[in-house]
């Protein structure tokens, strides 16, 4: 059998809003140390990790998601806040928020996808989701208080983009990070 291969499905982002965001990214890696800052052709926003699966199984996957009944729209994502999960306080993952409008929309094509995957052995997500950009990880604990007090002063402006297809990613993990290689495009239908 083939090597796994490691994916995932992603929104990706218009050149024009990666560039700003590693312009804001910059500003945030300057008051931090050992964060680590997404690089800006990296920067997506994910729908569903797949992890490590058989080539075959993710060969079944592409036909899955093609078409499905009712079609799903384009529609348009917004930018909004600057947050951390697990929380402010313990941050682990930075991150920029998205809106969608209209407002379904984005948790439609999730939910769509949760349910075209699931016979095919992808178990479903139980977490809600709570779409975002993730901006940086830190591992190691540090003092954020300039980096809170920054975004306060600075917040990243809301930016709108139309999603019109998402893509399923393979993730190559190397020592310098992980490469991401678009392996299928999935149009949204007007
Ligand atoms: P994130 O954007 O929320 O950090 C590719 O690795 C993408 O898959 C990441 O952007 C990450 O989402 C997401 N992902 C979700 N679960 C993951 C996991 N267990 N390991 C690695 N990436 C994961």
């Amino acid at each position: 059998m083939s090597d796994p291969i490691r994916s995932f499905l992603a929104i990706e982002l218009p050149n024009f809003l990666k560039f700003k965001l590693e312009e804001f990214i910059r500003s945030l890696q300057k008051k931090t140390g050992k964060t680590k800052w997404v690089k800006e052709s990296n920067l997506h926003l994910t729908l569903k990790f797949l992890g490590n699966q058989p080539a075959e199984k993710i060969n079944a996957l592409i036909p899955a998601l093609t078409g499905g009944y009712p079609p799903l729209p384009p529609f348009r994502l917004t930018t909004t806040k600057f947050g951390a999960f697990p929380s402010k306080q313990r941050p682990r993952v930075f991150w920029l928020g998205t809106a969608a409008t209209p407002q379904t929309t984005l948790s439609d094509l999730r939910n769509r996808i949760e349910n075209s995957l699931e016979p095919l052995g992808f178990e479903k997500e139980t977490k809600p989701f709570r779409p975002h950009l993730t901006l940086g990880r830190s591992k190691i604990p540090e003092d954020f208080s300039t980096l809170w007090e920054y975004v306060e002063t600075h917040p990243f402006p809301p930016f709108s983009f139309e999603v019109n297809h998402f893509v399923l990613m393979r993730s190559i993990l190397k020592p310098e990070g992980a490469e991401y290689r678009i392996l299928q495009k999935f149009s949204l239908r007007k």
